[in-house]
């Protein structure tokens, strides 16, 4: 297993004061950091890559579309912006040396229509992920679509959903990734939702209900760590913790008060929270 942080504790943005962090999350012992790559710049992110080359770090990024380049839209011209959105960012991603570009891109986050996904929705949105997908190929980066909680979104809730959304899509560069944050509010059986995900899971964040640190809240953590490690799971495991520093994802994620003594402290409690709990299961 390799562990990653995600950057979206202290920002929202690859800034030039934000990069000592990276020497931090090196310092702390991770092998990995989650890059947030919502402002499309391929110079910035050759940039990032260089320094993230030199501390040895590998990476994965987060993205998010939104209601004027939703992927599922009825209107096949925002639809395209949605899927000419995420190619931009998947060549971003292959800029900065990102392996994985996850999040939930496969349609508008902190949009709702006021009931679930049509068939038509859903049929657009796989069109749309499968080119997507054909891009990702292209350029050496593997999709990781995350389903979100209801209040976040309406096209992927739970694991099955998602299960079914990529087998959909049929591209081996398409695949999943679990957050334990939304299974903890959607799904009724952690062990089967992770089990549902086997042969299609590419990316996991670690996540506590109050997105503050892991292992300290309600999450089931034996079920998840169990259930990880009976399918195999050997990928990137990335910590999800968020700051108050979020425009961009403060329409979903309503965070207003900080959780935890210091984002270094955070880190490195989450790292070795995760280092035991894959150990203790070797
Ligand atoms: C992003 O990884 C996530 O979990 C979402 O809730 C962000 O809106
Ligand atoms: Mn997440």
């Amino acid at each position: 297993m390799r562990y990653g942080m995600n950057l979206l504790m202290w920002t929202d943005t690859l800034s030039d004061e934000a990069m000592p962090i990276l020497d931090e999350l090196k310092e702390v012992g991770y092998d990995a950091v989650e890059l947030p790559m919502f402002d499309r710049d391929e110079a910035n992110s050759v940039k990032w890559g260089k320094r993230l080359d030199a501390l040895g770090l590998a990476r994965s990024a987060t993205t998010v579309r939104g209601a004027d380049d939703n992927p599922m839209s009825a209107d096949p011209a925002v639809r395209r912006r949605g899927i000419e959105a995420n190619k931009e960012t998947l060549d971003c991603c292959a800029a900065a040396g990102c392996e994985v570009m996850a999040g939930p891109f496969h349609s508008a986050l902190g949009y709702f229509s006021g009931r679930g996904p049509t068939e038509d929705e859903w049929k657009w949105a796989v069109q749309s992920m499968r080119e997507t997908a054909e891009h990702a190929e292209k350029v050496g980066v593997t999709l990781a679509l995350e389903y979100l909680n209801r209040f976040e979104c309406y096209l992927l809730n739970t694991a099955a959903d998602g299960a079914r959304f990529v087998a959909d899509v049929g591209h081996p560069r398409c695949t999943m990734m679990y957050d334990t944050f939304h299974a903890h509010i959607e799904e009724k059986n952690i062990p089967a939702a992770i089990r549902a995900l086997k042969g299609c899971l590419g990316h996991v964040h670690i996540s506590e209900n109050d997105r503050s640190t892991p292992g300290e809240g309600n999450v089931r953590w034996k079920e998840n760590f169990d259930a990880l490690a009976e399918i195999g799971y050997d990928g990137l495991m990335v910590v999800e913790a968020f700051g108050l520093a979020l425009e961009k994802l403060v329409p979903a994620t309503k965070i207003w008060r900080r959780m935890y003594r210091s984002e270094r402290q955070l880190a490195a409690d989450a790292l070795a929270f995760m280092k035991r709990e894959v150990e203790k299961r070797r």
